[in-house]
């Protein structure tokens, strides 16, 4: 059996090495030059638990290599970025392209998954546009199918064994096929479905998150301004037997949580409104956490420097996409010249380029920033942030977005 995975990134990868790990022989297909240089090394070019083993055992073995071109196989994986467009539509230009690869590989009955989160109708969209590239095919030779990925960043190697799958066919006969590929490394239960329900199953699933984060971040500026502790106040709801609130932040990061919802709200406008509301509450959370920290350099206390500490979207990943913590660093940096920012994030070596360059904002270990900054402001709650012992945070002023030091 030979697999193409096109797109190597937090999904495409360690799909490719577990897979690469049942025996199967796996290409790897990426535009980026680091990526495929990385992989065919036995290197992974990002964090994430257990896939460095996976990846280098794979190289070693010979059932992993990666390339820039996308290779002939009996199935092709497609797990390429969907951003969004700025009216809220999804951007499809990614998972074109890969269809541009695969289309004149194709000799017919082979099976292409579309894993990325789409849209309803992209899966058959990818469809129609395979075919229409290759008119020659015939169209029942075409197996295509969505089966999207749900797996926690930071326990992916974890999940993709243990999760429960969707598979959704343009035809049973592709789910069925899919079903069988996923069977090789996924030991839960791999349920089967049309594409359309199976695209919107996953948005759904995130969508929920959303809108329960949400309700946890609402709650979190009510408190504030009841002068109540509502970490304490959820922990004392959620001993109810059926209430289970989330936990606030400083927003929703990441290229999940903060993007498919959209989706639902571009494909049914009139009807999303608690979806878009979600959003909505959740986006104008980093501009909340702005004004506490902006309220704090008023003191007479105030010595003109703050401590950032964490720029990832969530906690123990290097992952700073669509993250909270880098728009409320940007955002303070850039309209406080005159004061100056000490970012800690110990998952990296330097500033991304969305931050880099900004004069008063500078990445520094954690010692350095608690000693200097008379303003503390948590954004991330990663594992090293949890042992500062009070008395390096004695007579600051600290702003726990995460609560991880109540
Ligand atoms: N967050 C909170 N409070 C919470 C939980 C999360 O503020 O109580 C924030 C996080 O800090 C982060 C964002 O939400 O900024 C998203 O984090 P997350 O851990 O909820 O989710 P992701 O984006 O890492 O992964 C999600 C997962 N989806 C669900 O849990 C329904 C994952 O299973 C999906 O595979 C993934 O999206 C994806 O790729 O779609």
């Amino acid at each position: 059996k030979e697999v193409a995975v096109v797109g190597l990134g937090y999904i495409g990868l360690p799909t490719a090495a577990i897979l690469a790990s049942k025996g199967i022989i796996v290409k790897g297909v990426d535009v980026t030059p680091r990526t495929v240089e990385a992989v065919n090394k036995g290197e992974v070019p990002f964090v994430e638990p257990a896939l460095g083993e996976f990846v280098s055992a794979a190289v070693a073995a010979g059932t992993l290599t990666a390339s820039f071109e996308t290779p002939e196989a009996e199935a092709y994986i497609v797990a390429v970025p969907t951003p969004f467009n700025s009216d809220y539509s999804a951007d499809l230009s990614f998972i074109e392209s890969a269809a541009d690869g695969i289309a004149p590989k194709l000799k017919g009955g082979e099976l292409v998954i579309l894993e990325s989160t789409s849209p309803p109708g992209a899966t058959q969209h990818l469809f129609d546009y395979l075919l229409a590239k290759r008119p020659d095919l015939n169209k029942d030779s075409l197996l295509v199918a969505h089966c999207p990925e749900r797996v926690l960043p930071g326990y992916v190697m974890e999940e993709l064994v243990t999760n429960d799958r969707i598979v959704g066919g343009i035809t049973p006969e592709a789910a069925d096929k899919a079903k069988a590929l996923y069977e090789t490394f996924c030991q839960a239960a791999i349920l089967t479905t049309d594409a359309t329900t199976a695209e919107m199953a996953k948005l759904v699933e995130n969508s929920y998150r959303d809108v329960n984060i949400a309700f946890a971040n609402e709650l979190s500026v009510i408190s504030d301004k009841l002068g109540i502790d509502v970490w304490e106040l959820i922990s004392l709801a959620n001993r109810h037997p059926r209430v289970n609130i989330l936990q606030p932040g400083p927003g929703v990061g990441g290229h999940c949580i903060a993007v498919d919802p959209w989706f639902i709200v571009s494909a049914a406008p009139e009807e999303s409104n608690l979806i878009r509301m979600a959003r909505n509450t959740n986006d104008a959370k980093p501009n909340w956490v702005i004004e506490k920290v902006v309220e704090a350099t008023k003191a007479p206390e105030f010595n003109g420097k703050i401590a950032v500490l964490g720029l990832a979207f969530k906690a123990n990943i290097d992952d700073m996409r669509e993250s909270p913590s880098i728009a409320i660093a940007r955002k303070l940096a850039e309209t406080n010249p005159n004061i100056e920012f000490l970012a800690v994030e110990p998952h990296i070596e330097s500033l991304p380029k969305s931050i880099e360059g900004i004069a008063n904002l500078k990445l520094t270990e954690l010692d350095e920033a608690l000693e200097a900054a008379s303003v503390v402001t948590l954004l991330v709650d990663h594992d090293h942030f949890k042992s500062v012992p009070a008395t390096a945070l004695a007579g600051k002023e600290v702003i726990d977005t995460r609560g991880l030091w109540r």
